[in-house]
C-alpha cells in the first residue's frame, strides 16, 4: 500500500487536511460545514472541504459579477493567452493531478492522465479559437445598410460537475467560456471536491501573475442545496449542469422558470452494434474498454450489446473469456484495468440491478459481485458482469453507472438492431462495427442512430475533444467541448447599419410624414 500513497502529491497540489472550499481566485472563504472526501480506493478519509455559506456565495457573485466587467473588455485572444499558461500549468502539474483524480475518484492512473491530457487538449482548442470567434455578415434588403453578427460574452456560468470526469468537464465549459469573456463558478462534485481544490489552485497562479482580478474563476463546494443556490440566481445566466437525468430535469426545470440557459449533459444508455460483417477482435476490445474502462462510470460506457444472431454465440463466448483475463483492483497499480466504483452507494446500486437483471429473466453470463479481502477493504470493488437480457426490461433501460453489460440478440436488417439501440429514452453515444459500407451508411443516416455521438468501428467511450460532445432525449440536447459548443456561452447580437441619408423601412412600408 505504500507504494502507492499519493501523501507527495498532496504538498505538490497543495491539499492541505483541511482546505477552505470557496475561492474566488486567490481568496478563500471557509466558514461552512465540513465534507471529508474518502477515496475509493483504500477507504481513507483523504481530506476535508468546507460548504460553501449562503453569505460566502454571495461574496463570490460579486466578485465574478465585478471581474465580469474588466474580463469582457480584455480582447478575446489575451484571454486565449491566460488559457494557454493554464494549460501549460496542467502540464507541469498532469502527473500529481492525474494521480490526485485516479485516488479520490477511483480511475485507473492512466486514465487520470488521460483526464488530464483532455483539459490540455481543450485549453489548446480554446486558445485557437480566441481568435476564431466568428460571426455572419448578411446582405441587407436595403440599399445603403449593412448587416452582421457578434458575438458577445454572456456573463457568469454556472458549472455544475460530476464525479466521473472531476476535472475534464469542468475544463471543457471553463477554457471556452473564459476565451468567451465570461467568468465562472463551479461547484465539482461533493464526492471529488479535492481535484476541484487542486485545479482552482492553479488557475488562480495564473489570474495572479498576470495581475487579473479576482472573480474570473471561482470555486464553490457542497452538494445539492449549494448547486441550487446557483441555478435559482437569475445573475447566472447560463447553468451548465453534467450529471444524472433526474438532477437535469431538476436543472432545467428551476433555470427555465427565470428564463436562464441550461446546457445539460446527462446519462447515456450506449449501445455497441455488432453486425455480421464485424471485425471480431476490434468489438471486443472495444466492447470490453467501454463496458469496463472506468468501471462503467463513464455517461458514455458501454451498457448494451446488440449482436446479430450469426455472430452471437463467437462475440458472447470472446467476450466471456476476455472478462475472465480482467485485473480489478487499485487503479494505482497500472497491472490492473478496473478500480473501485465511486461508494458503497453505487456498490448497492449495482447489486440492485444485478438482482433486477435477473427478476425480469436475465441470464447471468460473467458473474457480479462485491470483492472481499486484501486489497478490497473500501468494499468498492466488483466484479464486472455481463447478463443476456432484452431492450425491454426496466432495468435494461435504465442508467447503471457500474460496469455491467448487457448482451442483447438481433436477426435479420440493421434496422431491427437500430429499432433496439434507439428504443431507450436516452441518446448519448452510439456505435456499430462493420465492415458493411451499407450498414454503416444506414446506421448514420437520418434514418439510423438518434444519439448525439455515432461511431463506425470505434466503441461508445473515449471522444476526441474536438467535436461536439452530448446527446439528445433524456441526455439533455447540450453540446459541449470542440466544434461550434462555444457559441451557448455567448449572446449573439445582429447588427443593421445605415449609412445613408434615407430611413427606407424594411419588408417595403411606406411611412411618409
Ligand atoms: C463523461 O463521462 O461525462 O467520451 C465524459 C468520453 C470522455 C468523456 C466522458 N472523453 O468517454
Amino acid at each position: 500500500a505504500e507504494k502507492y500513497n499519493i501523501a507527495e502529491e498532496l504538498v505538490h497540489l497543495k491539499i492541505q487536511q483541511h482546505n477552505p472550499g470557496t475561492a474566488t481566485g486567490n481568496e478563500w472563504f471557509g466558514a461552512g460545514e465540513r465534507i471529508t472526501s474518502y477515496s475509493p480506493v483504500d477507504g481513507a478519509p483523504i481530506a476535508s472541504v468546507t460548504t460553501t455559506t449562503q453569505e460566502e456565495y454571495e461574496k463570490v457573485v460579486a466578485t465574478a459579477a465585478a471581474a465580469f466587467k474588466v474580463w469582457r473588455t480584455t480582447p478575446a485572444p489575451q484571454r486565449g493567452e491566460i488559457v494557454r499558461q493554464f494549460s501549460d500549468k496542467l502540464r507541469e502539474f498532469k502527473a500529481p493531478l492525474g494521480k490526485l483524480v485516479s485516488y479520490e475518484m477511483g480511475k485507473s492512473f492512466q486514465e487520470g492522465l488521460g483526464e488530464v491530457q483532455e483539459m490540455i487538449d481543450i485549453c489548446d482548442f480554446a486558445v485557437g479559437l480566441s481568435r476564431q470567434l466568428h460571426g455572419l455578415t448578411m446582405h441587407s434588403e436595403r440599399p445603403g445598410h449593412r448587416m452582421y453578427e457578434q458575438y458577445h460574452p454572456l456573463g457568469i456560468v454556472g458549472i455544475i460537475s460530476a464525479f466521473n470526469f472531476p476535472v475534464a468537464v469542468w475544463s471543457w465549459n471553463t477554457a471556452l467560456a473564459w476565451i468567451c469573456g465570461d467568468v465562472c463558478i463551479w461547484k465539482p462534485s461533493e464526492k471529488t471536491p479535492l481535484t476541484g481544490v487542486a485545479c482552482q489552485q492553479l488557475i488562480a497562479e495564473v489570474l495572479k501573475k498576470n495581475n487579473l482580478p479576482e472573480g474570473i474563476s471561482c470555486l464553490i463546494n457542497g452538494g445539492a442545496e449549494v448547486g441550487a443556490m446557483m441555478t435559482a440566481d437569475k445573475r447566472v445566466p447560463l447553468i451548465s449542469a453534467t450529471g444524472s437525468t433526474r438532477m437535469g430535469k431538476k436543472v432545467a426545470s428551476v433555470v427555465g422558470e427565470r428564463l436562464g440557459k441550461s446546457l445539460l449533459e446527462l446519462g447515456g444508455n450506449n449501445a455497441i452494434i455488432v453486425t455480421p460483417d464485424a471485425d471480431i477482435k476490434m468489438t471486443v476490445i472495444g466492447a470490453v474498454f467501454g463496458a469496463v474502462g472506468t468501471a462503467g462510470q463513464r455517461c458514455t460506457s458501454t451498457r448494451r450489446l446488440i449482436v446479430h444472431e450469426d455472430v452471437y454465440d463467437t462475440v458472447k463466448d470472446a467476450l466471456v473469456a476476455a472478462y475472465g483475463q480482467l485485473k480489478i483492483g487499485n487503479p494505482l497499480d497500472q497491472n490492473n484495468h478496473v478500480g473501485p466504483i465511486i461508494d458503497t452507494d453505487a456498490v448497492q446500486m449495482y447489486l440492485d440491478a444485478l438482482e433486477k437483471v435477473k427478476a425480469e429473466g436475465g441470464n447471468i453470463l460473467v458473474e457480479g459481485g462485491v470483492l472481499e479481502g486484501e486489497g478490497y477493504e473500501s468494499g468498492c470493488y466488483v466484479q464486472p458482469a455481463i447478463a443476456e437480457a432484452e431492450n425491454h426490461y426496466e432495468i435494461v433501460q435504465h442508467e447503471t453507472f457500474a460496469p455491467i453489460l448487457y448482451l442483447m440478440k438481433y436477426s435479420g436488417d440493421v434496422s431491427n438492431a437500430l429499432e433496439q439501440q434507439n428504443g431507450v429514452a436516452q441518446g448519448l453515444s452510439s456505435a456499430i462495427m462493420t465492415n458493411n459500407l451499407r450498414e454503416a451508411e444506414r446506421f448514420l443516416s437520418h434514418e439510423g442512430s438518434d444519439c448525439g455521438i455515432a461511431n463506425v468501428n470505434i466503441g461508445t467511450s473515449g471522444a476526441e475533444i474536438g467535436g461536439a460532445f452530448g446527446g439528445e432525449k433524456e441526455t439533455g440536447g447540450g453540446r459541449e467541448s470542440g466544434s461550434d459548443a462555444w457559441k451557448v456561452y455567448m449572446r449573439r447580437q445582429t447588427n443593421t447599419i445605415n449609412y445613408t441619408t434615407e430611413l427606407p423601412l424594411a419588408q417595403g412600408i411606406k411611412f411618409d410624414l
